[in-house]
């Protein structure tokens, strides 16, 4: 790995692959159990929309970084900093000092932030894999990250699955629980929640959430083969393939994302390219020479 030079994050890490078009996105607070505060969420979206717009890179693989110096406990990402959380949401705080763009005090007026949401539309949309790699902890807002993401892998000795949102007074009604519910099916989501039980990497594969509970010191290289792997396929496949699969869940929006894809394949031919030249030219355009394909 190699770190993006163009970032300089505080509260994850960014790099990408010296062999593999891939990246590595890790939360990097890992003494709070990589627990997201406002700042880390930007960093987050940044770092993803980068690896969104890169022509090269093609698969990202998110994960946490570990273990914690104070008691050597791993984390994928406990889900958004208590200790931060106000009466509306996640609040930025004087030393969270990875807060975007905002001028402070601007930020110190605005309402507490729950833009982990909109973290969770750009994994969903971006036209690459988004793998979460899974060292430790996947607990509340952290959960529903891996639950969004394409794949999971998962450490078979420090991998733990656990729902707290309604043990904080929170809860994920979008992605993080109904979507999770068509992983697992209604009951067991329902119980994921309602109960709030510890899940071992071998039981959330059993339970179709999670793909591969991998040897813990060998996650990361494994998680790198199957990004070595899905980089060599087709992107255009790959990128279709994941909006169809979105598509029948994601309604009207997920037409339009795969649409777009479908709009993109339709511009790059000789029909397209007589629509924009006879407007250009100021002629009629001539149709009538392409065929009516069955
Ligand atoms: O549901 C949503 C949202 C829904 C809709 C829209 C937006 C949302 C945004 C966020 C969320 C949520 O994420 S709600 C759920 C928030 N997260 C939690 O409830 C998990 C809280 N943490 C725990 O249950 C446990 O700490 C743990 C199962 C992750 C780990 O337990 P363990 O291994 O026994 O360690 P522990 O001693 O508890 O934690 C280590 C340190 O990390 C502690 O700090 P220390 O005493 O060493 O100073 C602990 O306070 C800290 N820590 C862990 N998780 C968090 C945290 N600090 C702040 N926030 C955390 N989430």
């Amino acid at each position: 790995w190699e770190p993006v030079a163009a970032f300089d994050f505080d509260d994850i890490t960014y790099h990408r692959g010296a062999d593999v078009p891939a990246v590595r996105i890790a939360f990097d607070r890992p003494e709070v159990r990589n627990a997201f505060r406002p700042g880390t969420v930007d960093e987050l979206y940044t770092a993803l929309d980068h690896a969104r717009k890169q022509a090269s890179i093609g698969c990202v693989l998110l994960t946490g970084n570990g273990p914690s110096e104070k008691d050597g406990g791993w984390a994928f990402c406990s889900g958004g900093d208590q200790s931060v959380r106000g009466e509306s949401g996640y609040e930025y705080r004087a030393d969270d000092a990875a807060a975007a763009d905002d001028d402070p005090a601007v930020r110190e007026a605005k309402a507490g932030r729950l833009h982990i949401l909109e973290v969770q539309r750009l994994i969903r949309t971006m036209p690459k894999p988004v793998v979460a790699v899974v060292p430790g902890w996947a607990v509340g807002g952290g959960h529903s990250l891996h639950v969004i993401c394409d794949l999971t892998l998962a450490s078979d000795e420090h991998a733990k699955f656990l729902q707290t949102d309604p043990d904080v007074a929170s809860f994920d009604g979008g992605f993080g629980s109904a979507y999770l519910a068509k992983q697992v099916g209604q009951k067991k989501a329902r119980e994921v929640f309602f109960r709030g039980k510890t899940y071992s990497a071998e039981e959330a594969v059993d339970m179709g959430m999670a793909n591969e509970a991998i040897a813990h010191e060998e996650l990361e290289d494994v998680a790198l083969e199957w990004a070595d792997e899905m980089t060599q396929k087709s992107p255009t496949a790959m990128r279709m393939l994941k909006f169809a699969f979105n598509a029948t869940d994601d309604g009207l929006v997920g037409q339009q994302v795969f649409a777009g894809e479908a709009t993109r394949l339709a511009y790059m031919t000789d029909e397209a390219a007589e629509g924009r030249d006879a407007f250009l030219e100021g002629r009629e355009p001539d149709f009538r020479q392409f065929p009516w394909h069955y």
